[in-house]
């Protein structure tokens, strides 16, 4: 089977070749990729960012159809539709697994970093770790929910912001469409994109933005400060270490400031800002099962919609560089049902905006 594996130099770019899987284990099943979208993690894992793993099949944005299963599984059937995240499987055992922070993990097993992932015709999952997709959920929508939007479900958990409140979305791309839709719809805050492309910030407009804000040339957080007094929370998912060092610059007193993007570097942190100011700063890593099964519920009632169109498989670099150049709007999405080279169909799947 065809499958994009990390290049020996780790180069940023992936080589599609002929793999074959080992056999599954009986608390295992072989699942049949449907969709699998390109998150820009796939993109660090195959420059080695997160250390070089040369041969990994990437992606962790998939959704496909369970064809086998193991002696022992008895939570799924054939023919289910199943997702493959970033978190693939945790120990189960630790403090972290046991306290609903199973993403934390010392032992945690990711798909696409260090166990084979689903940028590849077929994949295997663990049956207990493989959440099922809604039965009334697109499944396109789906792939994009698997990484990029139950992460930034997670983050604005993790903000803790209240209806009315106003948050700052830093970064409009994969994940960052999906925050400013999961603050409007689901959160009810008032929302201000910032990006450095006005092609992503009209889209943030789209997707329901009540204020956008270019900082490519000026500081956004004095502007968010002169705008609204601050935001009450900022969730940073730019690939960028001076949106984090903005971030913090933009909230008001008593704020939460998430991190999400992964770029190299340090946070620039004023010591007096936070202490005085109380200012929380969290990390936030994807999300447990249960986030994404509650994820996968509200985009099925409709909350959101990832903005997704379908590319062959035989696209993949070219995904890389399009979203390197911040290209993409919302996500590209492989589509295994198409050829390998097939047409390049470049139109996006569903926009929706409120
Ligand atoms: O669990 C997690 N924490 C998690 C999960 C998934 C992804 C973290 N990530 C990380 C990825 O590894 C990546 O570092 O989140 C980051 C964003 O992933 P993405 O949304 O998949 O990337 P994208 O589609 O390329 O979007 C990035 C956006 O950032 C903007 C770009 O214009 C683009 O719209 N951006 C950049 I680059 N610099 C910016 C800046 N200075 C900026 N936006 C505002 N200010
Ligand atoms: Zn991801």
């Amino acid at each position: 089977m065809k499958a994009a594996v990390v290049r020996s130099n780790s180069d940023g770019y992936v080589d599609i070749k002929d793999v074959t899987l080992r056999p599954i284990k009986p608390n295992e099943v072989l699942v049949k990729t449907e969709y699998c979208g390109l998150c820009h993690t796939d993109i660090h894992v195959a420059n080695g960012d997160f250390g070089e793993v040369p041969g990994r099949i990437i992606g962790h944005e998939g959704v496909g159809i369970v064809t086998e299963l193991g002696s022992d599984v008895t939570n799924l059937k054939k023919g289910d539709r199943v997702s493959i995240a970033w978190f693939y499987k945790g120990c189960g055992h630790c403090e972290y697994c046991l306290t609903g922070r199973e993403t934390l993990c010392r032992d945690v097993q990711n798909a696409g970093y260090n166990v084979d992932g689903a940028m590849a015709e077929e994949v295997i999952a663990d049956a207990d770790y493989a959440v099922k997709v809604p039965d009334d959920l697109d499944p396109i929508e789906a792939s994009s929910i698997t990484c990029a939007g139950v992460t930034t479900y997670k983050a604005l958990k993790t903000a803790s912001i209240h209806p009315g409140e106003w948050v700052a979305i830093y970064g409009v791309g994969g994940l960052g469409n999906l925050a400013i839709q999961w603050a409007k719809n689901v959160f009810k805050a008032h929302v201000i994109a910032v990006d450095i492309n006005d092609d992503k910030l009209a889209s943030a407009k789209k997707m329901g933005a009540d204020l956008t804000f270019n900082s490519r040339t000026e500081d956004s957080g004095k502007w968010i400060q002169d705008k609204v007094g601050g935001a009450h929370a900022a969730v940073v998912t730019a690939v960028s270490q001076v949106a984090f060092d903005q971030a913090v610059g933009s909230v008001r007193a008593g704020a939460r400031v998430v991190a999400v993007g992964l770029p190299k570097g340090n946070m620039e942190l004023s010591i007096v800002k936070v202490v005085l100011d109380g200012i929380q700063i969290a990390g936030s890593l994807v999300g447990t099962r249960q986030d994404l099964a509650e994820a996968f519920q509200l985009a099925a009632e409709g909350a959101i919609h990832p903005i997704v169109a379908t590319r062959p498989l035989a696209d993949v670099n070219d995904i890389i560089d399009e979203m390197k150049a911040g290209k993409i709007e919302g996500r590209m999405v492989v589509d295994f049902g198409l050829p390998l080279d097939a047409p390049v169909k470049k139109e996006a799947h569903a926009v929706t905006g409120r």
